[in-house]
């Protein structure tokens, strides 16, 4: 079936969801483009992070053209494909962030410990939404996960990940800064589909939202913007 077809038969969300599902992969492909061609006009130092940019971008893009038609032929949310997505993608972004502090003396321990919290922030999630969605469970699993991206948050704003930025000061503390700000309030979409897509306490409070909207439009904002503000530092340091 193509994407026409569903968007003349389907009903008006699903033709959306859809939608957002086959325009996120065509936005993730466009940017992994955009990274890899542009990688060699940067020196060494830079060349890395914006490898790591586009493998983002290229990661989503594939597991989109399988959300997007597995959606299409079950009409049920691509969970399993979803996880395994941010589970590459995540520690990537993780990746980032000691990639551009590596300069001021970012050691590996800083990366190790964000990919760790970031793995539990997702193996929880999923053990919330993919086991435990209608069992009036969701919302622990979902708190624990949340605790975990707390960590994150806590370590980039004020830990030892600020510190570093502090102390390089320049493009590379602004370009830290604004990553920081994509966490706190990128990241932060994340939740709200969740508690959209599961049920809880908070079943209602976004009732009229679809999670798999909520979570496209999230990975759009987020990864395409984190290799934006690292490609931007790359072009502000060159
Ligand atoms: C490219 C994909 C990204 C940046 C995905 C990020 C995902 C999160 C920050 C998910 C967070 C969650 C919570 C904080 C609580 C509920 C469960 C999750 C996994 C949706």
């Amino acid at each position: 079936m193509n994407i026409l077809n569903l968007m003349i038969e389907g009903a008006p969300i699903e033709n959306l969801i859809t939608f957002t599902f086959f325009i996120g992969c065509m936005a993730m492909m466009a940017a992994s483009v955009f990274f890899f061609l542009s990688m060699n006009s940067f020196g060494e130092k830079w060349r890395t992070s914006i490898l790591v940019s586009g493998l983002i971008t290229f990661i989503a893009a594939v597991h989109y053209w399988y959300m997007r038609e597995y959606y299409m032929d079950t009409g049920s949310s691509p969970t399993f494909f979803r996880y395994v997505d941010w589970i590459l993608t995540v520690p990537l972004m993780c990746v980032e962030f000691y990639l551009i502090l590596k300069a001021a003396g970012a050691q590996k321990s800083l990366m190790w410990k964000l990919i760790l919290l970031s793995t539990i922030m997702l193996i929880t999630g999923y053990i919330g939404e993919g086991l435990h969605n209608d069992d009036g469970q969701a919302w622990l699993w979902g708190l624990i996960s949340g605790i975990a991206y707390f960590a994150i948050v806590y370590e980039i704003w004020l830990g030892g990940a600020a510190k570093l930025a502090a102390s390089a000061g320049g493009a590379v503390q602004a370009a830290h800064k604004t990553l920081c700000w994509f966490v706190l309030v990128g990241w932060a979409i994340y939740p709200i589909g969740y508690m959209a897509g599961t049920e809880g306490w908070y079943s209602g409070i976004f009732g009229g939202l679809d999670m798999d909207v909520i979570y496209n439009v999230g990975d759009a904002i987020n990864k395409i913007g984190f290799g934006l503000v690292v490609y931007q530092l790359a072009v502000d340091s060159k």
